[in-house]
Formats: structure tokens, C-alpha cells, sequence
């Protein structure tokens, strides 16, 4: 009588931990700022491959080894479609490099309301995690700016972080010690410490050194790169100040510390229009409503 074999156990796949210091990782690194023709071009364009193709919503992640991170990368935005097609193609290479789990969103702010870049960056928080609880570490970045070096790690090595601390447009210095503007990265849990960013910073200017206010607040110790590492490029073209200053800046300003638990991810207000998960990116289309 014929022997049925016992089923072969799955093999154990446990896979290696990713590193944090890569062998993939370049250094220094060239910056294209010419404006692909479509998202299309850009999909073309990101031929490295890395391990695995980018998938739908504008998702990765390593095959060969288990990620460290889980991030979310945040995007606030309106209309600066040419800058996000450089931004794409620069940063997908970039993350994958790094070998990092990783997701793109771009939140879009719709109606003509001043840009509320801290709100928007709230939603972002909120909504990947609606899409993957799994994220445990969020980084918050303009769209206008590229990384030098991929020395510089997008995964949360501490939180919170600065991150952009030399950009080109400052000559690559710190225009002041305090300065939060930019890109930075935060742990889910030390985001939700200090109850994300303000919602109430409509237009220009202000809403990062609230932010900074509130790190301190809580006893957080800010860190940041070298300024060899920590390099960026900001991108030239399509480059306009999408709204006048809030004129309300500096009175929010007096009273950050204060203001931050009744100011933020427990009182944000927001209609959500759509998400549409494009090919290289998670689009997250938004109306912001006042909170208070
Ligand atoms: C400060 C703004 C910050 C801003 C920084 C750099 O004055 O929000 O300039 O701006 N603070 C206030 O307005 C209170 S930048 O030159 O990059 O546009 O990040």
C-alpha cells in the first residue's frame, strides 16, 4: 500500500534584521531636478530595483531582510504637482536604499483656506494609520526637499528628530538654533505625546516652532544629523509661497505650551474627500475645518 508522505513542515523563513547602515547606501548623491513629463515617466524612471517593485498607493518593502521601520512618509500639498513628480522619483531609490517598510502619502488640502501645513500633516498621521496600524514611525516632510546623503535615515534611529538641518537655500546651516521647519521624524508614540501638531496655523510660517515648543515641553530631547549627513536640496522650480504669513502666528506663538493639549491630534476636524491610491503614491484629498 502506497505511503502517503507527511505533509513537509513550511520552512522556517525567519529572515535577517535590515540595517540601519546599509551596504546599498551611496553617500552623497546626484539630484535631478529636471520635471518629468508624467507620473508615468517617473515609474519608468525608477528602474533600480531593489527587491521588490513599489506597489500600488506607493508602497515597499525589503524581501531580503526584515525592516526595521514601518514608516509613513507625510506630504502636505497643493498644487505642486511638478515638484512631487522629482520628489518621487528621487525618494523612492532613496527609502529603498535604506531598506525600509514604507508607504508615501500626499495630503491634499482642498478649498482655498491659507495651506495649514501642521493640519494637514495631522490627517496624514491619522489616516495611514487608519490604512496600516502597523506604522511605528512618521516621517514629516515638504515636498520641496531632497536629501543629499543617504547616510541621512528616513526610519526613527531616535525621536524626535530634525532632520533637515543644512538645506542649500540657507547655505546648508541652521538658520537658528530652534528650528524646526522642513523634514522631521517621530516615533507613533512621541507624536502622540505631545498631541502631533497644532491645527490652528492657517498660512505661513510659525507652525514648526510651535512644534518645537511642544517637544521641549514634554521633556524630549531633539536630535538631528551631521550637517554632512543631514543636506538637502530645495527645488527650485514651481517655487512660491502658497500663502501670505498667518498674521495670527506670533500670538499662537506666546502660549504654545499651554494651548498643546487642547490643540491637536484630539481636536482635529477634517472632511475626508478621497483616497486614491495611485501607483507611486497614496493620495489623500481633504477639506480642513476649523477646530476652535
Ligand atoms: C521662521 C518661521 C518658521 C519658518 C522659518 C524658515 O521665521 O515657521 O522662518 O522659513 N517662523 C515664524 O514665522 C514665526 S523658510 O525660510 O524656510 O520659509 O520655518
Amino acid at each position: 500500500k502506497p505511503v502517503t508522505p507527511a505533509p513537509t513542515p513550511k520552512k522556517n523563513n525567519v529572515l535577517p534584521d535590515c540595517s540601519d547602515k546599509g551596504s546599498k547606501l551611496v553617500g552623497p548623491l546626484f539630484i535631478d531636478q529636471s520635471i518629468p513629463k508624467d507620473m508615468e515617466a517617473v515609474e519608468k524612471d525608477l528602474s533600480v530595483d531593489f527587491g521588490g517593485t513599489v506597489e500600488k498607493g506607493g508602497k515597499w518593502a525589503p524581501t531580503t531582510c526584515k525592516p526595521k521601520h514601518k514608516v509613513a512618509i507625510i506630504i502636505p500639498y497643493r498644487k505642486r504637482f511638478e515638484q512631487l513628480k522629482i520628489f518621487l522619483r528621487h525618494m523612492h531609490p532613496f527609502l529603498q536604499r535604506q531598506e525600509l517598510l514604507y508607504q508615501i502619502f500626499v495630503v491634499e488640502q482642498l478649498k482655498n483656506d491659507p495651506f495649514n501645513r501642521a493640519g494637514l500633516f495631522n490627517v496624514g498621521f491619522v489616516e495611514s494609520l487608519k490604512m496600516n496600524k502597523g506604522f511605528d514611525c512618521f516621517i514629516f516632510t515638504d515636498v520641496d526637499l531632497l536629501p543629499e546623503d543617504d547616510h541621512n535615515y528616513y526610519g526613527c534611529p531616535t525621536s524626535p528628530r530634525h532632520m533637515s538641518v543644512a538645506v542649500d537655500k540657507f547655505n546648508y546651516r541652521l538658520p537658528y538654533a530652534t528650528i524646526f521647519g522642513g523634514v522631521g521624524a517621530f516615533t507613533k508614540e512621541d507624536f502622540q505625546r505631545i498631541n502631533g501638531f497644532s491645527n490652528m496655523f492657517w498660512g505661513w510660517g510659525g507652525e514648526d516652532d510651535d512644534l518645537y515648543t511642544r517637544i521641549t515641553k514634554v521633556g524630549f530631547k531633539l536630535t538631528r544629523p551631521s550637517l554632512k549627513r543631514g543636506r538637502y536640496t530645495m527645488i527650485r522650480i514651481h517655487h512660491f509661497q502658497s500663502s501670505k504669513a498667518d498674521p495670527n502666528r506670533m500670538n499662537l506663538l506666546r502660549n504654545s505650551g499651554q494651548r498643546m493639549s487642547a490643540d491637536g491630534l484630539n481636536t482635529l476636524k477634517y472632511k475626508l474627500d478621497k483616497v486614491d491610491q495611485q501607483p507611486l503614491v497614496t493620495f489623500v484629498k481633504i477639506e480642513l475645518k476649523r477646530s476652535m
